[in-house]
């Protein structure tokens, strides 16, 4: 099986489950909505987005449905499957709906249109997505104020996913250091050697920088 990847978001959440579960897959650098590239990608996803997992009877699309897939075939509990499983389902659903979506929406503006070159900040938007920040935050911190990890004691996919992009966060710059035990929580992903860097001796190119960020000189 061969998983198609960029250093975006979603790519990278399913790299870090790849890796996490140590799943014998080739990794390719893909670029779908390169110039000249669709034809080639549309047939393996009609949405052209990454991450694709290529070559497991069905391709298969989608980090989660992916994510899924890997932990099943690695008889990991990553992806739960007793009775803790409607737990991390109700984490995976929420956290789309409101955190990492929230997230998105910011990351977006600062991140993903800036390296793209596909359009100025809409700071009508940046708010919109940081007051849904703030709401879904406040409920994130009150749940992991009274435990380590979202599901039970230990790491499941439903961390992971809540946490799609927050290693973006220094383009993104949401106030996460407002939520000390979302703060904590991950700071513990972090630790996580597959979450810290799931690119380590992958072929893969560096994103474009965002003009203005830690990692480049704000324009004048
Ligand atoms: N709902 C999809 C979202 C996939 C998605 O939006 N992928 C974006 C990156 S976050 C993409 O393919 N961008 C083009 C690229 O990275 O080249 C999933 O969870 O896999």
């Amino acid at each position: 099986m061969k998983l198609l990847f960029s250093r975006n978001p979603n790519p990278r959440l399913a790299v870090a489950v790849a890796r996490y579960l140590d799943a014998k897959l080739d990794f390719e650098f893909a670029s779908p909505f390169a110039p000249g590239q669709a034809e080639r990608y549309r047939p393996l996803n009609p949405n052209l987005s990454l991450p694709i997992l290529v070559g497991s009877g069905n391709n298969l699309w989608e980090a989660d449905a992916i994510a899924c897939r890997l932990s099943r075939d690695a008889r990991s509990d990553l992806w739960r499957t007793g009775d803790d499983e409607p737990e991390m389902i109700r984490w995976l659903s929420w956290g789309k709906e409101n955190f990492a979506r929230a997230c998105d929406v910011v990351h977006f503006e600062r991140g993903t249109k800036q390296r793209y070159g596909i359009g100025p900040i809409d700071q009508h938007r940046v708010e919109e997505g940081l007051r849904d920040f703030r709401t879904a935050a406040a409920t994130l911190e009150n749940a992991l104020s009274e435990r380590d990890w979202l599901v039970e004691v230990s790491v499941s996919y439903a961390d992971f996913r809540m946490a799609t992009f927050l290693p973006f966060n220094d383009v993104a710059r949401l106030p996460l250091d407002e939520y000390p035990s979302v703060s904590r929580w991950y700071r513990q992903l972090e630790e996580i050697d597959a979450w810290r860097d799931p690119f380590k001796g992958l072929d893969a190119p560096e994103l474009p920088p965002v003009p203005g960020s830690p990692h480049e000189p704000r324009p004048e």
